[in-house]
C-alpha cells in the first residue's frame, strides 16, 4: 500500500486481539520504501493514453520480491497467495472467505489511481497464485478497504478468534437465507414493541416465526438467493404462500 495508516484499524477490537495472542500474523509495507527516486515515485501516465494515472512496475516487483524473501525465512517452501482488490476481480464471498482462510498465507497487493501495471501481475503469477478479487459493483479510490474486509472475514474464521455462539450464527448465514430481525429490551421502545412470539416461552414458534422471517426477508431484499435456496429445498405450502406474499416469482 502507498497508505499504511488506512491499514490501521487491523490493530483493533478482534483482528487486534487475534494478532496479540498469536492466531494470526500481518505486517504492512509502504510501496514507496521500494521506490528509489527523490520524490518516491509510484504513478506514471498509462501506455496508450487516456485518464488518470497507473502504477509504475518496479516498486511492486521489489515490493513482491521482499514480502516474498521475508515470509520464506520463517517458513521455508511455502508461498503466499496474491489477492489483488479490483473491481473487475472475481466476487468476493463467505465460500471464499472460507476457501482463504484454509491457506497459510496471503498478501494483498492495494492499488490505487486506475490500477497495478498489468505486467506486475503476469510476473507474480509465474511465482504464485494471484487472484483478482471484487467486494461488488462499486469503485473505491483504493484496494486498502477491500483488503480491510477480505481480512475481517478471513480472519473471523480462524480456529479461536470468534466464540462459538457467533460461529453458529455464521452458519446459519450460509444456508441461502437472510439473517431473522433480533430484538432486545425494552419491550415497548417508542410505541413499537417486540414481537408478541418471541416473549412466549414457546420454542417451536419463535423458530417458525424465525424462518417465515428469514424467508420474507430474502424474497424481498434478495430475490435472487431464493432460486439457490429452492435448488435445496422442497418448500412446504405455506413456504410458497410466504414467496407469493412477497412477490417472489421465479
Ligand atoms: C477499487 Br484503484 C482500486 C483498487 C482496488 C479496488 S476494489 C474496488 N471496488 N475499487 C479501486
Amino acid at each position: 500500500t502507498i497508505f499504511p495508516e488506512y491499514l490501521a484499524p487491523l490493530e483493533l477490537s478482534l483482528i487486534g486481539k487475534a494478532r496479540r495472542s498469536g492466531l494470526v500474523e500481518l505486517a504492512v509495507h509502504d510501496l514507496r520504501d521500494f521506490t528509489h527516486d527523490r520524490h518516491r515515485t509510484v504513478d506514471d501516465a498509462p501506455a496508450g493514453g487516456g485518464a488518470g494515472m497507473v502504477m509504475r512496475p518496479e516498486p511492486w516487483g521489489e515490493a513482491i520480491d521482499h514480502v516474498l524473501a521475508a515470509g520464506a525465512g520463517e517458513r521455508p517452501g511455502v508461498v503466499p497467495t496474491l489477492l489483488v482488490p479490483s473491481p473487475s476481480g472475481r466476487r468476493f464471498d463467505q465460500a471464499m472467505a472460507h476457501e482463504l482462510a484454509g491457506l497459510d498465507w496471503l498478501a494483498f497487493a492495494c492499488g490505487r489511481y486506475e490500477g497495478i501495471d498489468e505486467r506486475v501481475l503476469d510476473d507474480a503469477a509465474e511465482r504464485l497464485p494471484v487472484r483478482a478479487v471484487s467486494l461488488g459493483d462499486y469503485v473505491l479510490n483504493g484496494g486498502e478497504v477491500a483488503a480491510l474486509a477480505v481480512i475481517e472475514a478471513v480472519v473471523r474464521l480462524l480456529p479461536g478468534v470468534v466464540g462459538n455462539a457467533e460461529s453458529l450464527v455464521e452458519e446459519s448465514h450460509e444456508g441461502h437465507l437472510l439473517e431473522y430481525p433480533v430484538y432486545t429490551r425494552p419491550a415497548s421502545w417508542r410505541g413499537r414493541e417486540v414481537p408478541e412470539v418471541l416473549s412466549s416461552g414457546h420454542h417451536a414458534n419463535v423458530a417458525a416465526w424465525r424462518h417465515e422471517q428469514r424467508l420474507r426477508r430474502t424474497a424481498r431484499r434478495r430475490p435472487d438467493l431464493i432460486a439457490a435456496w429452492l435448488a435445496e429445498h422442497e418448500p412446504t405450502p405455506r413456504e410458497r404462500e410466504l414467496l407469493a406474499e412477497e412477490g417472489w416469482v421465479g
